[in-house]
């Protein structure tokens, strides 16, 4: 599972993950740094990929010569990830000729920095990596986030989908889509203002997102009024409670909606189609099977879904 995203209203310091067997390597580094950073430290590899795996960091510092594994391949390793390939690593080493500087770039290092360290260039090359990395992750955020509700765009809900076919395909695991549309919704526009239809799909969004459990479950927003939900290592049976929860919690909700031929509030047809991914078949697949029963829920009278 990913770390959790970042909020940038909240004011947070940058993390910086300090990685170095000498503890007064560590200290010397962390004072260097002052108080602007947020500073971890990991005395070894593992320990390293232990807290990159449960926390979002923002620039490691990595020594080269370390017992357990070295600096060039906890890089690699790093980098192999890709939920930890976007963090930028800088060298702090010793070893300064040109065949181990490259090396360093080429697994993947953004920065070198000598030692003995100067706490001058150290400051200055940790706050323009640190920059770059947070005008990146906004950046992300914006090219994958829906501006009017906020879930996940399509550009997201493509690329989680292909990630969590592969991680269910690997682990013999079934995965489930569900594909949502709003019911009568070109009426409530017409009838309530375009206004009144925006925050409609706001609401519609929160309801989707509150009816799924897992940290893993992706709900997206394909365009319209048209939703999607990725449910990871979920059959047939789990994704129905969540399609019926979506049913209840909006008849609850009950946003009136005089102008629907389906029911006086705000609702959706609901198609499931949950699959275990096998080599031979596509993910593409599942959303276009999800689709045709999509398609049954809305022919047999809305407000329902079909698997
Ligand atoms: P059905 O029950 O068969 O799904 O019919 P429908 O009216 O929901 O579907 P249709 O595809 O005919 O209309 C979708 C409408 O969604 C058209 C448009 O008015 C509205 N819509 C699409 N995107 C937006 C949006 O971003 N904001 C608002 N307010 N309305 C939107
Ligand atoms: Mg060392
Ligand atoms: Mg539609
Ligand atoms: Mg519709």
């Amino acid at each position: 599972m990913q770390p959790a995203a970042k909020c940038y209203n909240q004011v947070q310091l940058p993390k910086v993950l300090v990685v170095d067997d000498d503890p007064n390597m560590i200290r010397l580094i962390a004072e260097s740094l002052g108080k602007n950073y947020d500073i971890l430290v990991a005395r070894d590899g593992r320990a390293c990929l232990k807290i990159i795996a449960n926390q979002s960091v923002d620039l490691i510092l990595l020594d080269v010569m370390m017992p357990d594994i070295s600096g060039f391949e906890l890089c690699q390793t790093i980098k192999d990830n890709v939920n930890t390939q976007d963090i930028p690593i800088i060298f702090v080493t010793s070893l300064e000729q040109e065949h181990d500087v490259a090396k360093g770039f080429n697994v993947g290092a953004v920065d070198f920095v000598s030692k003995p360290i100067s706490a001058v260039i150290l400051r200055a090359r940790v706050r323009t990596h640190v920059t770059m990395k947070i005008q990146l992750d906004k950046m992300q955020v914006l090219a994958t986030t829906d501006p009017l509700t906020l879930l996940a765009n399509r550009r997201k809900f493509d690329e989680t989908l292909q990630l969590e076919w592969k991680r269910c395909l690997r682990n013999t695991k079934p995965i489930a889509i569900l594909m949502i549309d709003i019911d009568n919704f070109k009426a409530y526009n017409d009838n309530y203002g375009h206004g009144a239809g925006d925050e409609c799909l706001t609401q519609v969004a929160r309801t989707l997102q509150t009816s799924v459990a897992r940290a893993s479950d992706l709900v997206a927003r394909l365009g319209g009024e048209e939703f999607a939900i990725i449910l990871p290592d979920c059959d047939n049976k789990g994704a129905e409670k969540v399609a019926q929860r979506v049913i209840n919690l909006l008849e609850q909700e009950n946003i009136p909606h005089n102008f629907s031929d389906t029911c006086s509030h705000i609702s959706v047809s609901i198609g499931i189609c949950a699959q275990l991914p096998s080599v031979n078949t596509q993910a593409a697949k599942t959303c276009e099977l999800a689709d045709q029963a999509l398609y049954q829920a809305k022919q047999q009278g809305k407000n329902q879904f079909k698997s």
